[in-house]
């Protein structure tokens, strides 16, 4: 069964390696968001393509769930002693990668061919894409700074402003990649990670073309946001930011009109009627991505659901 998972950072990798685990290796493929990406000391840093990568060959920093495991930073470190900025943590395992990246672009190569040759030499197996390989920044109004790239809102400031709104610069511009294109085209279900809708899935769905590869799919999302709270990350605080109380029936709307299926977490339960009357079907399962033999789980839930669902 040919699967498209869309994802952003931890929470999307989470899953994703579960469904890695759980689908034959060509049967999978991510798309990944690259609103994050930015350049920080003149490196072409992809931190959701990363996570992802970093994530499914079993490398990822296992207590942040970005960066390298057992990683060091001596590079960081001297930084500092030439007051360069430091708020954004590369480790040094982790620098290489973006080095390599950094190089292989200036060469002439594309996102998507650069991300290829490195799942490549990291023995992944499944397809990962990025969104699109020209360059598309999400940029977060604040009240309180002005307008933010997205990583000095999320890293530098922690998520503190509040803000008012969000754009992507550059997405209008933004084209699938064509393997992208071609996994859609070939894809039976497609499953929208628990990451952030505002900033991480959003910004996939507004590539143009890409919505309207999804329409004739079953589309099934599982909610970030678990009893009012999300797990990782500033979703729910942008949520209530944009007037709307935090909840798992508030992702189900946020999704109308795209997904037929909700997976939320059994805490949740009690809300399944109300996404019932958004004319989506929800199931209520364990969602939360503790261990890998619960990642395995919810994997296996989301396609078994996923299989129920018809394209209404
Ligand atoms: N997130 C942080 O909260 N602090 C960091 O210093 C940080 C460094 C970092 C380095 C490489 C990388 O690939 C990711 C990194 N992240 C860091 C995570 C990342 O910025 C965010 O999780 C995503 O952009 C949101 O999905």
């Amino acid at each position: 069964m040919k699967v498209v998972a869309l994802a952003g950072g931890v929470g999307g990798a989470k899953l994703a390696w579960g469904l890695a685990q759980v689908l034959k290796n060509d049967e999978l493929t991510i798309i990944v968001n690259t609103g994050d990406d930015f350049i920080h000391l003149g490196l072409n840093i992809s931190p959701d393509i990363d996570t992802v990568c970093y994530t499914l060959a079993n490398l990822a920093n296992p207590s942040t769930g970005w960066g390298r495991n057992d990683e060091c930073f001596f590079c960081l470190e001297e930084l500092k002693k030439f007051s360069a900025p430091d708020w954004f943590n590369l480790g040094d395992k982790d620098l290489a990668l973006h080095l390599v990246r950094t190089n292989l672009l200036k060469d002439g190569w594309t996102l998507s061919q650069v991300t290829r040759y490195l799942c490549e030499k990291m023995a992944i197996q499944q397809s990962i894409i990025p969104m699109s390989d020209t360059p598309v920044s999400t940029l977060v109004h604040t009240k309180e700074l002005g307008v933010l790239p997205f990583q000095e809102y999320f890293v530098k400031h922690q998520c503190q402003p509040t803000m008012t709104g969000v754009d992507f610069e550059g997405i209008e511009l933004a084209e699938l990649p064509e393997a992208g294109v071609k996994s859609l085209n070939e894809a039976e279900r497609i499953i929208i990670c628990p990451s952030n809708p505002w900033v991480s899935i959003q910004p996939i769905l507004k590539v143009p073309g890409l919505r309207s590869l999804l329409s004739d799919k079953p589309v099934v999302a599982v909610s970030p946001i678990i009893g009012g709270k999300t797990v990782k990350g500033p979703a729910a605080k942008m949520f209530s930011e944009m007037g709307i109380q935090p909840s798992a029936f508030a992702v189900a709307q946020f999704y109308r009109g795209l997904i037929e299926g909700f997976v939320i977490d059994n805490v949740d339960k009690e809300q399944m009627h109300e996404i019932e009357r958004c004319g989506i079907i929800p199931i209520a399962v364990n969602t939360l991505m503790s261990d890998n033999s619960i990642r395995i789980g919810l994997a296996k839930d989301v396609l078994a659901f996923s299989e129920t669902l018809m394209k209404v």
